[in-house]
């Protein structure tokens, strides 16, 4: 079953599977994909997400389980719209559901939603994180209990329009020669209500330490992080967007820099490609999204999960969708 690459849920469409595992069971904390139909823009206004839904599976054979609604933007005091990709991490004896959506003034920033249990529901706080913006936010916690949050996303996503941790509206990206716009990390507090730190840049770099540039889009970040860690090395996995490969680098340190390894996923069917690792009951797999449920709408996408393997030197094996 966990080969077979399917849809994984199929009562409603789903996207940007952030899974991990909490008491000995495999959580996922997808966004929820809504149908209509408007029309695909560079701006992701296709993408009018309103709630969050959990799920989870007992094993990865077993059943998946949608614990129905468990956050709306109407019950969120600083949202206006467009509720994105979320993750939660387990602190304090806390879940925490951390997630982006625009606030009043149409500027994505990340909130804080809290819970007792895993498959919630989440009661958020009453604005967002001071000093966040952008996207997709990645939560990782460190052997030593530490969490870090990584984030960022091209285009819809605002990541370009920062400028020296201003919003600059009429920002855009670097020419192909410069180097590319860099993904953000911020330590959290130990309440996990606040940054502990400035956002700071997150190069990824050739093997020479070379920072990428924004013309190479075949390996260049354009969003989705996800950070996990493998044989006591940082790996910093994310999308190239507009060449729709899932790519990863690796660290010593979770603040990198992180040196370009090669390819987790080949392109989906659809634009958007969004995905996480997760280890269990010793093995590792993937979490992705694609269109197959809607034929290639890109706004109406399924999760799907698969086995991911590594080479013994810890690369991992290219996954053919
Ligand atoms: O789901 C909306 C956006 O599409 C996410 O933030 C991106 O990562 C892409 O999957």
């Amino acid at each position: 079953m966990a080969q077979q690459k399917k849809p994984l849920i199929t009562n409603i469409f789903t996207a940007d599977p952030s899974a991990h595992v909490f008491n000995d069971k495999i959580y996922i904390y997808p966004s929820h994909d809504i149908p209509h139909n408007g029309e695909d823009n560079d701006n992701g206004d296709e993408y009018q997400m309103e709630d969050y839904h959990v799920f989870s599976m007992d094993d990865v054979d077993a059943e998946v389980v949608d614990h129905g609604q468990v956050l709306h933007q109407d019950d969120v005091p600083w949202v206006s719209e467009q509720m994105w990709a979320p993750d939660v991490v387990y602190k304090n004896d806390t879940y925490y559901l951390v997630f982006p959506a625009r606030d009043k003034e149409g500027i994505f920033r990340l909130g804080i939603a809290t819970s007792a249990n895993p498959e919630g529901p989440f009661t958020p706080d009453e604005s967002y994180i001071p000093g966040s913006f952008s996207i997709d936010p990645c939560s990782f916690i460190d052997d030593d209990g530490q969490v870090y949050i990584y984030f960022g996303g091209l285009w819809g996503g605002q990541l370009e329009k920062y400028v020296d941790g201003r919003f600059v509206p009429e920002a855009t990206e670097p020419q192909a020669a410069e180097p590319a716009v860099t993904p953000k990390c911020a330590l959290m507090s130990q309440d996990m209500h606040s940054f502990a730190c400035s956002p700071k840049d997150i190069q990824v770099v050739t093997a020479d330490g070379t920072p990428l540039l924004a013309g190479d889009e075949d390996k260049r970040y354009f969003e989705d992080p996800w950070v996990h860690k493998h044989n006591g090395k940082y790996y910093f996995s994310y999308s190239t967007g507009t060449t729709h490969y899932i790519v990863y680098a690796i660290s010593d340190s979770p603040f990198g820099p992180f040196v370009y390894q090669g390819r987790v996923l080949e392109p989906v069917l659809g634009w958007t490609t969004h995905h996480s690792i997760v280890e269990y009951h010793g093995k590792s797999y993937l979490f992705y999204h694609d269109c197959e449920l809607s034929n290639g709408i890109n706004h109406r996408r399924n999760v799907k999960f698969c086995e991911l393997n590594y080479n013994p030197d810890g690369s991992i094996q290219t996954i053919i969708p």
